[in-house]
């Protein structure tokens, strides 16, 4: 078997030693950061998925496999950050409330790293005003939401009204992402941007800095 299968192997059992073990192999063996990251991480992370909506696992073995997710993406985190090509700027990021998804919000803000940006990640299950306070207080550019269930995609919404609310909208861009949201539901919650994966924000984030000025 192929070390990109074993890898997601490994992380669909929650191996997390292993997985670490592995990527580090992987890497030596001249297999590049991305494939190990898509071929490797996410294919196993996308298989546990499967398996979770058809309840063949439960919540702790989804649980285990994102703690080896997260051991694997350690690893990966300073090869990925070094591709980008440096743009100045600041970011804040978070999962918002009621929701506790993490691993494509760091995946997000690791990418974003990689394009140069300042990334202040606020964590998960953030209330929309602390989003807005944390980016007056940060002095960001560009504010990033992301949820992962149909039920707390709201919040993104509430985002914006805090902004508006703050008299601020205008300071920010607005950018939402998740596996639930997309162009149209971002603009029909009158967000600035949507980006469908972590490469694809951190380019669209860059460009919108940039675009300011
Ligand atoms: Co949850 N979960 N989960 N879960 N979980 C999903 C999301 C689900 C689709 C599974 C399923 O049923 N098939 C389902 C949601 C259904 C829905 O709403 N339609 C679900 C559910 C129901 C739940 C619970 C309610 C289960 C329960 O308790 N009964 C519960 C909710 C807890 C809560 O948040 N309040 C729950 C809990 C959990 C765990 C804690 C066990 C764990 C999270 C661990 C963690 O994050 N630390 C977990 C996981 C791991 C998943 C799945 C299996 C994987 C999510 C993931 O990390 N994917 C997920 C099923 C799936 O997605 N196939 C599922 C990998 C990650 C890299 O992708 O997060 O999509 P993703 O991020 C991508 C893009 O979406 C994008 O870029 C990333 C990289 O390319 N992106 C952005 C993300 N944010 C962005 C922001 C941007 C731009 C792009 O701009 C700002």
């Amino acid at each position: 078997m192929e070390i990109l299968d074993l890898i997601s192997e490994a992380l669909q059992k929650g191996k997390a030693k292993d997985v670490k073990v592995m990527v580090q192999e992987a890497l030596d063996a001249g297999v590049p950061a991305s494939d190990v990251l898509n071929q490797g991480l996410l294919a196993g992370m996308g298989i546990i998925g499967g398996k979770f909506k058809n309840n063949e696992v439960y919540v702790p073995d989804v649980l285990i496999a994102a703690r080896a997710m997260k051991a694997g993406t350690e690893i990966l985190k300073p090869l990925l950050a070094s591709q980008g090509v440096k743009a100045s700027g600041k970011v804040l990021i978070g999962t918002v409330k009621g929701d506790l998804h993490d691993i494509g919000k760091n995946l997000v803000a690791m990418m974003m790293e990689g394009k140069g940006l300042e990334v202040i990640d606020i964590g998960t299950d953030v209330p929309a005003d602390k989003f807005v306070a944390a980016a007056i207080e940060n002095n960001v550019q560009v504010i990033c939401c992301s949820a992962l269930l149909t039920t707390t995609m709201n919040e993104m919404k509430a985002v914006v009204e805090a902004a508006v609310a703050a008299g601020v909208r205008n300071k920010f861009v607005i950018m939402v992402g998740g596996a639930p949201v997309n162009e149209t539901f971002c603009k029909s919650i009158g967000a600035d941007l949507y980006a469908p994966d972590a490469a694809s924000a951190a380019e669209a984030a860059a460009a919108a800095i940039k675009a300011r000025g």
